[in-house]
């Protein structure tokens, strides 16, 4: 199945609708970042249409008359096809195709399209692949009319050629279970190397946040992972993880993943469930913020929701503005940044690319680090010589003295480790 498959640019057509409770600006913001995805995706925007409406027409989303107002459009700047910034149901898509005589797809298909492209690993690719299919397989009926299949632009390189709807349908769902299969087999992996990390122990640092924001370029700053950097939407699908060594001589693995977007694709977040787990497990999150963009508080609510969905809000989260060479510049003024940090609490600004503040964060990072653990005095008697060599083994001992018939500790301990000393805490 060929997933990567690049074609000549495209011209597209976006289309936006402000529905209450959405705003007009909301919607125009969500549309300017869907100009930006069809940009990544390898597409030219021809034409940009936003429309209001009360409710969402059932037939073709758009309501009729407004569909054929996007043929016409459509047909007077050529475009291949008509993206539309809202998901759109099998039915819809096939009546707006209808109407359109053209591909139309959604926000949803778009973004599977870029994660097809930028996925790198066997493992990436088989849970981009599994998305798709699973995104395409309540589409496969009544497509033998449908236009996607022939076209096999963006949005439908969803694998397959043309084959009858049934024998179609089987391949796809043998595909998904040995998808699924496969995807068993990775998560165990995974999870067997988390153990081992966990036995290294290692704390655990992952960088999340919005896409774009600047994480991989921050884990280069922090070391020289080398990871691919681009002013792009996904550049980044598959995970990197580094040692750092923060100013206190401690170590830490740190891991730069998958950035995050408004309308998410909830496919992609359960395909990517074993490189998301990486993130529910981590010690604590580095939520990296592009804090020169227009709106940095919409994409941390963005960030945070997907965050619950992954079941990853109770991990400790040390919030990172980034960009500070460009607050002020591009946008804004430079007081934006003064209020982010004071509006949340223990957040440091930085500039990944420039270098500044980086020696606060990595401060920071050590600080917080040493706050969720506990410092506990221990007293071992001592025959129990194991019992301080597991205590310097697992804690970091911070002081130590010998009395007359026991040997007293003070340590630093994760709340996990607690458990196995509990019978010599003081
Ligand atoms: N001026 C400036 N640009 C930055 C900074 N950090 C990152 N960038 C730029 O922002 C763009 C995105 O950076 P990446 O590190 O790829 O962002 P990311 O969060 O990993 O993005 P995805 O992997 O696509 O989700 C690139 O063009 C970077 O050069 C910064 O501190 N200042
Ligand atoms: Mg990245």
């Amino acid at each position: 199945m060929a997933l990567i498959e690049r074609h000549r640019r495209e011209t597209v057509v976006l289309v936006g609708v402000a529905i209450p409770p959405v705003s007009v600006d909301e919607a125009e913001a969500s549309l300017e970042e869907l100009a930006a995805l069809a940009d990544t995706a390898g597409a030219d925007e021809a034409e940009r249409v936003l429309q209001r409406r009360q409710e969402p027409d059932a037939a073709t989303f758009v309501g009729k008359g407004k569909a054929e107002e996007l043929r016409d459009i459509s047909n007077t700047v050529d475009a291949d096809t008509v993206i539309f910034d809202d998901e759109l149901s099998p039915a819809q898509s096939r009546n707006l195709e209808k109407i359109l005589g053209r591909t139309a797809i959604d926000r949803t298909a778009l973004i599977l399209d870029i994660f097809a492209q930028h996925a790198l690993t066997p493992a990436g690719k088989a849970q981009v692949e599994l998305a798709m299919l699973r995104y395409r397989l309540p589409r496969l009926r009544g497509k033998g009319k449908g236009l996607s299949q022939q076209a096999g632009g963006i949005g439908t390189r969803m694998g397959g050629g043309e084959t009858k709807l049934e024998v179609d349908r089987r391949r796809v769902l043998r595909r998904v279970s040995k998808l699924e299969e496969e995807l068993k087999e990775l998560t165990k992996n995974r999870q067997t190397q988390r153990k081992a990390r966990a036995r290294s122990r290692l704390p655990t640092i992952t960088i999340v946040g919005y896409t774009n924001a600047g994480k991989s370029t921050l884990l280069n700053r922090l070391t020289d992972a080398g990871v691919l950097v681009q002013d792009r939407l996904f550049a980044t699908v598959d995970p990197t993880t580094r040692r750092l060594e923060l100013s206190g001589g401690e170590r830490v693995l740190v891991t730069d993943t998958v950035g995050f977007v408004k309308k998410l694709p909830h496919q992609l977040v359960q395909a990517f469930r074993s490189t998301l787990d990486e993130v529910a497990e981590a010690d604590l999150l580095l939520h990296v913020v592009d804090a020169s963009g227009s709106d940095p508080r919409a994409h941390m609510d963005a960030v945070r929701s997907v965050l619950r969905e992954i079941g990853a809000d109770d991990v400790p989260e040390l919030i990172v503005f980034n960009k500070a060479d460009l607050v002020g510049r591009t946008s804004g003024d430079p007081d934006d940044a003064k209020r982010l940090l004071q509006n949340n609490p223990g957040s440091v600004l930085v500039s990944a690319a420039t270098g500044e503040g980086i020696e606060r964060l990595l401060t920071a990072i050590g600080d917080r680090l040493r706050e969720l653990t506990h410092v506990v005095e221990l007293v071992v008697p001592y025959d129990r010589g194991d019992v301080v060599a597991a205590v310097h083994r697992h804690g970091e001992v911070v002081s130590e003295c010998h009395d007359a018939d026991a040997t007293r500790l003070w340590a630093r301990i994760r709340p996990e480790d607690l458990g196995r000393f509990r019978g010599f805490v003081a």
